[in-house]
């Protein structure tokens, strides 16, 4: 077992951390600032559809929930950008790419937040899936990625419950609040569903990035962990999905459930979606606005520097 290919899948095999300073094959390293830098800009542009929210937000309590969670997804697109940066990217080429169009981020920040009840959905939805993705990324190969992904966690489930327990308050209220409630989830089920990626067999990276111990369990497998998990919430709330064919099977021991829009979704990737162009133009613009603190914090730095250096 000479070859450095062969040394770095024992590491990876015996299940131990590749670091940034250890030799990795150049594939492993692409592989994972796309999808480290996809994952950093799909928390910075997820917080857009929360963030219209705030000044609508019905309480003072409301507000304030919705404003720490924002913030901390800002948090967690700086813990990833720095994930990626170990790998010999910078963060503001991974900016410009974004701003391009040339990286992706997740589809699901594609869809408009019609209704304070989406706020719920995306908590109890959105967060939902995202958890199920990153509890198996805890686990993957590159120790700077993994250990970002533990801290994340923490949060996203916190996230996730303030979701449910708002959804849950408009399940018990009004009429018109539960009419907003079941609005909001037929809108964001299926979007979310399709948070896991396309299909096994349509999965381009996966056969090499489960080889690598990046991806620990594959897309269709975390859409089916994440359907198990969430109909019973849904039963709970009293709310319908938007699924006729979603029923359990006790031969499986799964819930069946019924075929995601693929059209939809590969439109949405492209930048077609109902929000790219808007998600995207935002984005560039609080870039543009933003100049002037990136200037004053790096001049504030330098002067920092010298002072160290008298
Ligand atoms: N959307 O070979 P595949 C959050 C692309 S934010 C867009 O299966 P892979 C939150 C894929 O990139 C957390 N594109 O890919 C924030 C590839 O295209 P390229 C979001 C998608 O990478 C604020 C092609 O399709 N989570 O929680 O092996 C508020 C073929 O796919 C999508 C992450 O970012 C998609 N949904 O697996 C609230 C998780 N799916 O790159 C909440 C990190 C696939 O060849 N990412 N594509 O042009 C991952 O775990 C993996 O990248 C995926 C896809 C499972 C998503």
């Amino acid at each position: 077992m000479n070859s450095p290919e062969e040394r770095f899948q024992a590491i990876v095999d015996a299940e131990e951390k590749i670091e940034p300073t250890d030799w990795m094959p150049e594939g492993y390293r692409k592989t994972l600032i796309r999808q480290i830098a996809q994952h950093a800009h799909s928390e910075v542009i997820g917080m857009q559809p929360e963030g219209n929210w705030i000044t609508r937000a019905p309480t003072l309590h409301r507000k304030a929930i919705l404003m720490a969670k924002v913030q901390d997804e800002a948090g967690h697109g700086l813990y990833l950008y720095s994930a990626a940066e170990t790998l010999g990217v910078k963060r503001d080429e991974m900016q410009e790419l974004l701003h391009q169009g040339k990286h992706k981020y997740s589809s699901i920040f594609n869809y408009p937040t019609l209704n304070w009840a989406d706020i719920g959905a995306i908590g109890w939805l959105v967060d939902g899936a995202a958890i199920t993705n990153q509890v198996m990324l805890t686990r993957c190969s590159y120790g700077p990625y993994s250990r970002a992904m533990v801290r994340i966690c923490k949060e996203e489930s916190f996230h996730q419950r303030q979701g449910y327990e708002l959804l849950l308050r408009l399940s018990r209220g009004s009429s018109e609040q539960k009419e907003m409630l079941q609005d909001s989830v037929n809108r964001w089920w299926w979007p979310s569903l399709m948070m896991f990626g396309p299909h096994d067999g349509d999965s381009t990276h996966s056969e090499q990035s489960m080889n690598w111990k990046i991806k620990r369990v594959s897309n269709d497998d975390l859409r089916q962990q994440f359907v198990d998990m969430t109909v019973p919430q849904a039963e709970y709330l009293g709310v319908e999905l938007p699924d006729p064919e979603i029923r359990w099977n006790p031969d499986r021991g799964h819930y069946d459930f019924g075929e995601v829009d693929w059209e939809e979704f590969w439109r949405v990737v492209k930048g077609n979606g109902p929000m790219n162009r808007e998600r995207v133009e935002h984005k560039v613009r609080a870039w543009e606005d933003g100049a002037w603190v990136r200037e004053a914090a790096s001049a504030y730095a330098a002067k920092q520097a010298m002072s160290e250096v008298a």
